[in-house]
């Protein structure tokens, strides 16, 4: 039994002189150490025949050749300039490319952006202006009373100097009216700030106010307008409801809305029974606002809508917890990788 051994081992020794290249040094290894026919797999399944008396110097022996088998083996392979070596500075160009990893946009972002699309596509300007607002660009010349309750200190957050932080991005319009002259078509989205914060409201979110100013623009042209963006932002077959309501700065006033994007108008949750989504508020600028920037209102008119982009961003996603949108939740954010 431990001939056979010695016999192996000269049998090798004979046939890895022999060896030229890796390709006959990786059946060489297959022959003696292959997993499953390697001549030293049957080595070792040969214990078993062997007499107990012999069998741990067998064993002994079998375990040694096997390891200088290996160690010759490796020298070889090291001898021939690792070409057959698995090395790992091995690389192999055939292989598909791991890709980066791509951030996506926040759902607020994609919405704005969706917004400003619509608009830009009918013609309309993007506008932005300062946080930081004057009296007069952010109530004043806006038609709010000298003692309407908006301006309370609960509502508006009071810097120094007279300025306030914005309530609404409708400075951003008057800013734009006082610097041009008619027409005007407008798209400002901005971030606004009340000093009210629960569960539904937040001291800082996102607006998208709009305004057109010409001569012979009518509250047609505003339900047209609306009625498209409205077709464009949800679906084809979106109804539109203007019911009457009061802003300062429009007259008349109205608070749109859409059929329920949920149940179709049955009545469900998301609209609470009653078929209808509240989207935004919109008007035909007030005439004191008009004059206040210095346009001739005997000649010219505009309409004006503002909404809330979190709003807008839960209907079309249909998510029922604004919260989500400032929590940096990546679980949820990540689902719009790739979206825009
Ligand atoms: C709402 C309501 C509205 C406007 C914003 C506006 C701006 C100027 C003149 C007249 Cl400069 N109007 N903006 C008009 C009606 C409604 O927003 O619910 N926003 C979230």
């Amino acid at each position: 039994m431990l001939s056979n051994l010695v016999k192996i081992k000269e049998t090798f020794e004979k046939e890895l002189a022999a060896v030229k290249d890796g390709a006959a040094l990786e059946s060489l290894r297959i022959k003696y150490l292959g997993r499953k026919s390697g001549m030293m797999n049957d080595v070792m399944q040969k214990i078993r025949e062997v007499p107990p008396e012999q069998k741990s110097q067998y064993g002994s022996e079998a375990n040694k050749l096997k390891g200088y088998i290996t160690s010759k083996i490796d020298e070889a392979e090291q001898g021939l300039g690792g070409a057959q070596k698995k090395s790992a500075d091995f690389f192999d160009v055939t292989l598909p490319g791991i890709p980066p990893v791509r951030g996506g946009y926040h759902p607020l972002e994609l919405t704005r952006r969706m917004i400003e699309g619509i608009f830009q596509r009918l013609g309309y300007t993007i506008v932005e202006g300062p946080e930081a607002e004057t009296d007069w660009h952010n109530f004043e010349a806006l038609n709010f009373p000298k003692h309407h309750p908006a301006r309370d200190m609960q509502d508006t957050f009071f810097l120094e100097n007279d300025l306030v932080l914005r309530t609404h991005t409708s400075p951003v319009q008057i800013r734009t009216m006082e610097k041009t002259k008619p027409p005007v078509r407008i798209i400002c989205p901005g971030r606004t700030f009340r000093c009210d914060w629960d569960i539904t409201h937040t001291p800082n979110f996102y607006q998208v106010e709009g305004l057109m100013v010409d001569a012979g623009v009518s509250f047609a042209d505003l339900k047209g307008t609306i009625d498209h963006f409205c077709r464009e932002l949800f679906s084809p077959d979106t109804v539109t409801r203007f019911r009457p309501s009061y802003f300062p700065f429009v007259e008349p006033g109205a608070e749109v809305d859409i059929r329920c994007v949920k149940c179709g108008g049955k009545g469900c949750r998301v609209c609470k029974q009653t078929g209808w989504l509240e989207i935004m508020g919109a008007g035909m600028v007030h005439v004191n606002v008009l004059e206040n920037v210095g346009y001739d209102s005997e000649i010219y008119t505009g309409f004006a809508f503002g909404m809330g982009i979190d709003r807008i961003a839960m209907l079309k996603f249909g998510i029922d917890d604004t919260r989500l949108h400032y929590e940096n939740n990546l679980r949820y954010l990540e689902q719009f990788r790739g979206v825009c």
